[in-house]
């Protein structure tokens, strides 16, 4: 079972804290308690049993409502649902807020409906969202460098969504995907990563962001100051996230990291185009509804090892090195958020390919799709399983 924290600080969360409207801890309005209960209560050893929709109902009829030990709310039914934590992580500028920003607004226009999956964002997080979908989606501006963060040991404010399918056995499935987007620049020393990355001490699943500018041999399609950045701080980045991982789980360095996957991806494909090498026809859309996803899934696998090959040949090989061999179950996606370069601050349209393949890789790792398609052995197995029938 994957550890329970608190979204917002980022807590161990065993049991949530109720707490009523003037924020001081309360009991749970659970049903009514015989006199017997109470007097065994002191004796109880094991933690409060999780709260059921009923609780909730009835709490939220009381106005009080669960949270974690520190007072942060939790969201409706949180506890109920398994969690998987996404961080997001590359150096200033990647695309990591870009990329964000339309993969969320793609889940809210329906992406995921050929799955029979719906989206529901917590209202908190919906007021940020909307600002930044507002800037970058409505009025077609580039979105503000986001702000490191000054408290140590805080984390960026996660966007919290709910996905919601239908199991194989028809039972609804839920689950809670919350995302942390940090700024770049604390992202590279491995003291900062400690400091203002704690939710990478959570984090279930990895986006590592690179942008085709960091490359030597793409250098000339860089943005503003990023070719300046140098590749071997990518490296770095990526050995220190991959230390930070290990340690969390006190696992020494090179151990195998089992409850973790990596979406690699290669932001600002758009920019690609003219590279003769870029095999172009990575860059796509998955239509969800013209083939089953198993099928993606193996394509995804090639298109991955065709990236790789290109990265290489692009002069990325230690970089790719430390991504492929340091981090867990990686798969490399080439992705455009926007669709074209912004020019004088605005983008001339917003046309997204690519952008929901990461994603639906890193819910097939956790477990929320079937992986089906996505490792060789599986593949083999089933070819041959249909042989030797
Ligand atoms: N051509 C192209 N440019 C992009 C794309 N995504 C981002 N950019 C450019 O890259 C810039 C930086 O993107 P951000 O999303 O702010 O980068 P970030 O990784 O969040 O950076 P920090 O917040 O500083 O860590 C944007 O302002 C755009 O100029 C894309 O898909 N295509
Ligand atoms: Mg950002
Ligand atoms: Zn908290």
């Amino acid at each position: 079972m994957r550890r329970r924290v608190c979204p917002r600080c980022l807590e161990p969360l065993t049991a949530p804290v109720w707490r009523d409207a003037t924020g001081a801890p309360t009991r749970p309005p659970v049903e009514r308690r015989g006199r017997w209960q109470r007097l065994l209560d002191p004796l109880r050893t094991d933690p409060l049993p999780v709260p059921t929709a009923r609780d909730a109902a009835g709490a939220a009829a009381a106005n009080v409502v669960p949270t974690c030990p520190r007072g942060h709310r939790l969201p409706p039914e949180y506890l109920d649902r398994p969690t998987v934590v996404v961080g997001l992580v590359g150096l200033t500028g990647a695309s990591k807020s870009t990329y964000l920003t339309v993969l969320i607004d793609l889940l809210h226009e329906g992406a995921l409906a050929p799955l029979g999956i719906s989206v529901e964002m917590d209202e908190d997080s919906a007021a940020r969202f909307d600002d930044h979908r507002y800037r970058l989606v409505v009025q077609r501006q580039q979105l503000p460098l986001t702000l490191p963060l000054l408290g140590e040991g805080s984390s960026p404010e996660p966007f919290m969504l709910v996905l919601r399918g239908t199991g194989r056995n028809g039972a609804e499935r839920a689950v809670n995907l919350v995302f942390f987007d940090a700024s770049g620049e604390q992202l590279y020393r491995s003291e900062d990563m400690g400091q203002y990355g704690r939710f990478l001490f959570a984090a279930t699943s990895l986006l590592v962001v690179l942008s085709p500018g960091v490359f030597p041999r793409l250098r000339h399609l860089a943005d503003p100051g990023e070719d300046s950045i140098g590749l071997a701080r990518h490296t770095q980045m990526v050995v220190n996230l991959a230390n930070v991982l290990r340690a969390a789980r006190n696992l020494p360095p090179d151990a195998h990291v089992d409850d973790v996957a990596t979406a690699v991806v290669l932001s600002k494909a758009d920019k690609l185009g003219a590279v003769p090498e870029f095999p172009a026809d990575t860059l796509r859309d998955t239509d969800l509804r013209s083939a089953p996803l198993a099928s993606w899934f193996s394509e995804v696998r090639a298109t991955s090892s065709r990236l790789v090959d290109f990265l290489e040949l692009s002069g990325g090989s230690n970089l790719l090195t430390a991504a492929l061999h340091r981090l867990p179950r990686p798969t490399v996606h080439a992705v455009s958020a926007t669709g074209a370069d912004a020019r004088d601050g605005g983008y001339p349209r917003i046309t997204p390919v690519g952008v929901l393949d990461p994603l639906l890789v890193l819910l097939a790792r956790a477990g929320f799709l079937s992986e089906e398609g996505l490792d060789e052995e599986e593949y083999g197995t089933t070819l041959r399983g249909e042989w030797s029938r």
